[in-house]
């Protein structure tokens, strides 16, 4: 994948989604030997962090009398409530140690906006404010987008989805993912994606491409 038309965006391997972090997904550490191999394939390499102030609308300790993964109203519509995480600077924010990319070029920081979350690293769940993810790899040159990291059916797919919609294809590596699953969300997250054309492959065809 040395065409300047292909990006690995590489979603979230940070401390909190592993094992022991404040938002565990399960087995998420089995994702970094997986993204530093396919790492090694792409010449041009994107990673995310979220990234969000202490006070953020997505956190349950935010809302009185809430729980983690119930869900509230918010004005851009249903928000999971979630446990701490991620807060900016704090080392569960921070990119897991072992990962493997010294050439990446950018690194998107998400869910930054207190009121406003951010799973996607295109466009805000506001689903109007951007992150700027789809100018850049425009003016670069990128066509095709491949995702791989945390988790599967939140920051990924909703990254996928919303690559798909500014026009790139996207293609997702299943086995350089892991997922939350959330009633559901994960089974959801792949009939969505399949339906608005992301592709489902695993790192192995990748890294023979
Ligand atoms: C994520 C929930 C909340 C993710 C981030 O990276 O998938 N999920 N914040
Ligand atoms: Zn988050």
């Amino acid at each position: 994948m040395k065409s300047v038309e292909d990006v690995l965006l590489v979603v979230d391997v940070q401390y909190d989604f592993m094992p022991g972090g404040a938002l565990a997904v399960a087995r998420g550490d089995e994702v970094v030997p997986v993204v530093n191999r396919l790492a090694r394939a792409f010449s041009h390499v994107v990673l995310t962090q979220d990234w969000h102030p202490a006070s953020h609308v997505s956190f349950a300790a935010n809302h009185a009398g809430r729980a983690p993964f119930e869900t509230i109203a918010l004005p851009y519509g249903e928000q999971v409530l979630w446990p701490t995480h991620c807060v900016q600077g704090t080392d569960g924010a921070a990119l897991h140690r072992d990962l493997d990319a010294p050439h990446a070029r950018l690194i998107v920081r998400k869910g930054h906006h207190e009121k406003v979350d951010s799973y996607s690293a295109f466009l805000e769940a506001d689903r109007t404010t951007s992150t700027g993810l789809a100018g850049y790899l425009r003016d670069v040159g990128a066509k095709r987008v491949w995702l791989a990291g945390l988790a599967t059916d939140y920051c990924v797919a909703w990254s996928a989805l919303d690559a798909r919609a500014a026009g790139f294809e996207a293609h997702v590596i299943e086995d350089a993912c892991r997922a939350i699953d959330l009633n559901g969300s994960l089974d959801k997250a792949w009939s969505d994606m399949r339906a608005a054309g992301v592709t489902r492959v695993q790192a192995a065809q990748v890294n023979a491409a």
